[in-house]
């Protein structure tokens, strides 16, 4: 098997209660009826479906008409809502949230979840679409023999600018001191900055600009981001790592946004002139190394919908459903045989599917075990400010 996409964690080093919907102390478990649980199987000894599936996923990280779809073909009605970072779904689920089936969490808050016993286990073999998963994505280290769960979609984090910006125009934001050092900063904050509203993310991206692992367990280089991102705060105009591509990106309210790539490839294609034969957008990995992500598809322990759940994420991983997928996402796809069905344009994007010297400078987010109560506290430093 090949070890390109996990290899580069390993050896190199160079480079709240927020969620959306629902209530504060539960999800959809409230209102789900003891009735709605899988049937039992046909005679056929295919299982029988649930008449509803309650899915959870980031904010605009799927094309819903791939719903739709599901329920017209299979008769099963999804319930649909979003969140906007990992700490949201794990807050949702640690509040005792038990009416979600299916949940979309990244590489590290998979192995959090894990240890917290909050992911029920899978076999790959009851998912015959699990074959078309490249050998790149499998048995990743958060998730050894994909006990848990299956690959969804693949991305990194960088710096997004508009290009017609005058300062851009002059200066390419190559480098994360765009996002942290004041004498940059006051060249562009008056026309609108925005920062992922995610702790991991943003604390990483201060780790790398320091010359620190984004995954360090230090207290002492945690502290010394925190400072760096205090003293960056008051130049920045928003957090938002939810909605930042259509509402503040495409309308111009920023100008310069730290941004995951299929995000920013989004508001790229949202900002196309067909006369020009351009977008507006433009997205690069800072050159001290950035995060790269996979994110993917689990089934959380409480869920009473198993055999569905399970039903479901075999036809997510059908080829023409995971290349609709990053048709609309604008994320690199871990499914092979979804290649043939995805834009060229996709494809060939160098920010969505990055060239080897740039993949050189990426590297995962991994689970922190206790240090995680540190990121917390300064986390609540850095929003509560
Ligand atoms: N709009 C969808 C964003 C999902 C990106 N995944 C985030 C990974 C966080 N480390």
């Amino acid at each position: 098997m090949k070890k390109w996409f996990w290899g580069f964690t390993l050896v190199l080093s160079m480079i709240a209660l927020a969620a959306c919907g629902g209530g504060p102390t539960g999800g959809p478990a409230a209102e789900t009826p003891a009735n709605e649980t899988d049937a039992a199987a046909n005679e056929d000894g295919a299982p029988a479906l649930a008449s509803e599936l309650s899915v959870y996923n980031w904010a605009d990280y799927i094309d819903e008409q791939i719903l739709a779809d599901y329920e017209d073909k299979y008769g099963v009605k999804i319930i649909y809502d979003t969140y906007a970072s990992n700490e949201d779904l794990l807050a949702k689920l640690q509040a005792g949230a038990t009416g979600y089936d299916v949940i979309f969490p990244s590489d590290y808050m998979v192995s959090q979840m894990v240890e917290l016993g909050l992911l029920a286990e899978i076999d790959t073999a009851d998912i015959p679409n699990f074959g078309n998963i490249g050998a790149d994505f499998v048995n990743a280290p958060f998730d050894p023999g994909n006990q848990h769960c299956v690959p969804y979609q693949w991305g990194t984090t960088g710096l997004a600018y508009r290009a017609g910006n005058a300062y851009f125009e002059e200066n390419t934001p190559d480098s994360w001191a765009y996002l942290f050092e004041p004498e940059l900063l006051q060249e562009y904050s008056s026309a609108g900055i925005n920062v992922l509203n995610d702790q991991r993310e943003l604390l990483g991206a201060a780790l790398f600009y320091l010359g620190y692992s984004p995954n360090t367990q230090s207290e002492d280089e945690l502290i010394q981001a925190r400072d760096l991102i205090l003293q960056a705060k008051p130049y920045w105009k928003t957090f938002n790592g939810e909605d930042y591509d259509d509402t503040l990106m495409v309308p111009d309210e920023v100008v310069f946004s730290h941004a995951w790539s299929g995000d920013a490839a989004s508001a790229y294609w949202n900002t196309y002139d067909e006369a020009a034969e351009d977008g507006s957008w433009r997205y690069v990995v800072p050159q001290e190394g950035a995060v790269k992500y996979l994110d993917n598809i689990c089934i959380p322990a409480a869920s009473q919908r198993y055999e569905t759940a399970l039903h479901f994420i075999n036809y997510l991983l059908e080829p023409e459903v995971g290349a609709a997928i990053t048709n609309f996402t604008y994320y690199a796809s871990p499914n092979t045989a979804a290649t043939p069905f995805v834009s060229p344009d996709i494809l060939e994007d160098p920010s969505i599917y990055p060239p080897a010297e740039v993949q050189a400078k990426l590297q995962f987010l991994e689970d922190v075990g206790d240090a995680i109560f540190t990121y917390d506290e300064m986390w609540t430093a850095i929003r509560g400010q």
